[in-house]
């Protein structure tokens, strides 16, 4: 992270005779009694009071003169910029990317040819919907945008964890965004979608059934911003020396494989923290266990794109990956923590238009709008046209041209020369390394018209439907009754099951089952081409996917005095070695004392630390503990939520009675009774499969 400003530009500049950071100019004032620095106002000056405004006598009225106030609460005043007008709420941080395989036959760009090279990024993550201070677990796309500072200049990819969108024309989003935010007259409801004014919008919009079928399944829900995929979404193109374009689609796949928590869970979540993603990435890159991402391509050429079935600018399809697969060439590591959230995560503003020689746009209509509008929205974020003179968003490569002045404007132009040609010297353009669009022919009328290739919009949202695994088709049907249970108009839910109609008869089924609807409506109208019948592609599925470690995941120990010491050490031991993480959950904060006399320190207090904020849990636990925990209502809804949401659970045979206690039968082979460390071995393995959805369809079953 570079902290000067205006450094590096190799512009011809004065501004190296200003110090550029903060108490550069040398420590003139006198060090106060602690040793840290003096405190001062933004000009400088040492302030002798900071407790205090100067006022005439101890009990009279404040005096305009004191400047250190004035200065102190106008600043306070104006911390606030506008929030972003979608993915408000977001977080990031800094990372490097290594590439391993070069794309030189297919680009120029230097960061997909050059193998071993080294390029900085910057990463933010995001919630769409919800405002910035709104809830990390909201049922929502995820946004995944990565800032390569290149060599070649700054590369921005502004992509989701979902690799396609609800609309097929980029003037549709105001349309889209209006209709999912809180409506106008009353504000509500935050960060969801479960309203009329969304599935009023959705219903009438057919473009978006696929993009429904992931926003209704567990992607929606990530377990972490370390378990999702990313994706650039729309058709890119890459072009080589010779001017030649080859289509791209860009995907980003997590180390850790895919993970997403429940519906009930995020809920929960949601209350008990808020700031669950973000605390996850913050905790892992500070316990040394950064997450990592595979840089994958999928690439095609113009005959492809012909014989493909679908379009391949319509931004509502993908290409399955068993058609053209997920080449990876590299790989990058998010290992650097943020030094100030507004300076970085706030301001960095990544552009769609930031492109690097080699890479270029194709004619996606919703691809071509966002061209337009992530530039635009900047100004309004950030104040000002000099945005890119911000540390976070300034390029790590030389930048000289004659663009100047502006609000804050940290890097001008210097000498007598501001514009070009001159006969003075400065940056020229160069033909021969600077940025070329691909020369692609073009002709045709100017019309409105939408094209016909771009009119099938039931085909992959089923493909997507039946790739799913049973328990994630449930879950698809289980989002849309909860959603459309949220709509006030029946014929909204109504409209809704006849497009459900087009995809898969028995999810249609399920959902009108669930809403009580009397009789199936007719389907939807279909469009042009009528469905196809696709094949599934397991690569659409996260459960089917699951790696099958436990590593990066994190186990609540639930202890209380007398639970024995042995075993605690094994459980924080093996998790250890195994890259997770662990946190001791306790009765009192303070923690417990084990059957050795020695005290276990608790990370939570057990109302503080409920079960859904891990992926197993174990109750080590003795018969006094489990006896007192018994008359516990939290104690008792973290041993009942992390059985109903299938999590593995290890305990000691003191425990049992908290099991009897809340209605689980034994005999479930995810409940592990845990007396030594072998058995934590074994417990920990079994835990690599994450979850017992079988469970869930018990539960099910027995409630009909
Ligand atoms: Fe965005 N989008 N978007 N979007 N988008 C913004 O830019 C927009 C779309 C995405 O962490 C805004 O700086 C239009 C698709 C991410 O700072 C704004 C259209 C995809 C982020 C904007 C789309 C995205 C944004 C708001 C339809 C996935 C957060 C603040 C044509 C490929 C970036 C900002 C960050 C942010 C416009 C559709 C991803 C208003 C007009 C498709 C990850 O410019």
């Amino acid at each position: 992270m570079p902290k000067a400003i205006g450094k590096d530009t190799g512009a011809p500049s004065n501004a190296a005779e200003f110090p550029t950071e903060i108490g550069q100019a040398g420590e003139l004032h006198q060090t106060p009694p602690d040793g840290g620095q003096v405190l001062t106002t933004q000009q400088g000056v040492p302030v002798a009071d900071d407790q205090n405004t100067l006022r005439v006598g101890p009990r009279g009225p404040a005096l305009l003169e004191d400047f250190h106030f004035r200065e102190k609460i106008f600043h306070f005043d104006h911390e606030r910029i506008p929030e972003r007008v979608v993915h408000a709420r977001g977080y990031g941080a800094h990372g490097v990317f290594t590439l391993k395989e070069s794309l030189a036959d297919v680009t120029t760009a230097r960061v997909l040819t050059e193998v071993g090279e080294e390029t900085p990024m910057f990463v933010r993550f995001s919630t769409v919907a919800g405002n910035k201070g709104s809830f990390d677990l909201a049922r929502d796309v995820r946004g995944f945008a990565a800032k390569f500072y290149t060599k070649e200049g700054n590369w921005d990819l502004v992509g989701n964890n979902i690799p396609v969108f609800f609309i097929q024309d980029a003037i549709k989003f105001p349309d889209l965004v209006h209709a999912a935010k809180p409506a106008p007259d009353r504000e509500f409801p935050q960060a969801q979608t479960a309203h009329d004014n969304f599935w009023d919008f959705i219903s009438l919009t057919p473009e978006s059934m696929h993009m429904i079928m992931w926003v209704m399944s567990d992607r929606a829900l990530p377990r972490g911003f370390r378990f999702m995929e990313g994706f650039g979404v729309h058709t890119f193109r890459l072009i080589n020396a010779e001017g030649r374009s080859t289509f791209v689609k860009f995907h980003f796949k997590p180390r850790l494989g895919l993970q997403s928590v429940m519906w009930n869970e995020a809920m929960k979540i949601n209350g008990a923290d808020p700031d669950y993603h973000r605390r996850d990435l913050w905790d892992a890159i500070d316990l040394g266990n950064p997450p990592e991402w595979d840089l994958g391509v999928q690439l095609f050429d113009d005959a492809f794109a012909e014989q493909f079935e679908f379009d391949v600018l319509d931004p509502t399809k993908i290409i399955p990956e068993e058609q053209i697969p997920v080449r990876v060439i590299g790989s990058f590591v998010l290992n650097g923590r943020v030094d100030n959230f507004f300076a970085e995560t706030e301001q960095v503003a990544f552009c769609t238009q930031n492109v690097v020689p080699g890479i270029g746009f194709s004619n996606d209509p919703l691809l071509q709008g966002r061209n337009f509008s992530y530039l635009d929205t900047q100004l309004k974020r950030l104040g000002g046209p000099n945005f890119t003179h911000i540390p976070i968003n300034a390029p790590r490569c030389p930048v000289h041209n004659f663009q100047q002045d502006g609000h804050m404007a940290m890097r001008n132009p210097s000498g007598r020369a501001n514009y070009e040609p001159n006969t003075w010297g400065g940056p020229r353009e160069s033909p021969t390394a600077g940025y070329k669009p691909f020369a692609e022919q073009v002709a045709g009328d100017k019309t409105q018209r939408r094209p016909e290739s771009f009119g099938d919009h039931y085909s992959q949202a089923r493909q997507f439907f039946i790739s799913q695994a049973p328990i994630e088709q449930k879950h698809i049907g289980d989002a849309l009754v909860f959603e459309l249970s949220k709509c006030e108009r029946a014929d909204i839910r109504q409209r809704m099951v006849a497009h459900l109609l087009n995809i898969d008869e028995a999810l249609a089924k399920a959902v009108a089952s669930g809403l009580g609807l009397k009789a199936l409506p007719q389907p939807a109208p279909a469009g042009r081409p009528t469905r196809l019948d696709l094949p599934p592609s397991d690569a659409l599925s996260i459960v089917k996917r699951i790696t099958g470690s436990f590593e990066g995941r994190k186990l609540g120990i639930l202890v209380t005095d007398g639970a024995p010491a042995a075993l605690v050490a094994a459980l924080t031991d093996q998790v250890k070695a195994m890259k997770a993480v662990y946190e001791i959950v306790a009765p009192r904060i303070a923690g417990a004392e084990l059957d050795d006399g020695t005290m276990v320190e608790a990370k939570q207090k057990i109302d503080g630390g409920p079960s859904v904020l891990y992926d197993a849990v174990a109750l080590v636990v003795s018969e006094m503990g489990a006896k007192t925990l018994a008359k516990d209502k939290t104690a008792l809804d973290f041993v009942n939520d992390a059985f109903a949401h299938g999590k593995f659970i290890g305990h000691t045979a003191a425990a049992t009675p908290l099991f009897k206690k809340v209605g689980i039968e034994q005999g479930d082979e995810a409940v592990i009774l845990l007396d030594d460390a072998e058995d934590v071995a074994e417990f920990l393995e079994a835990c690599g499969q994450l979850r017992r959805w079988d469970r869930e369809i018990k539960n099910d079953l027995d409630a009909k």
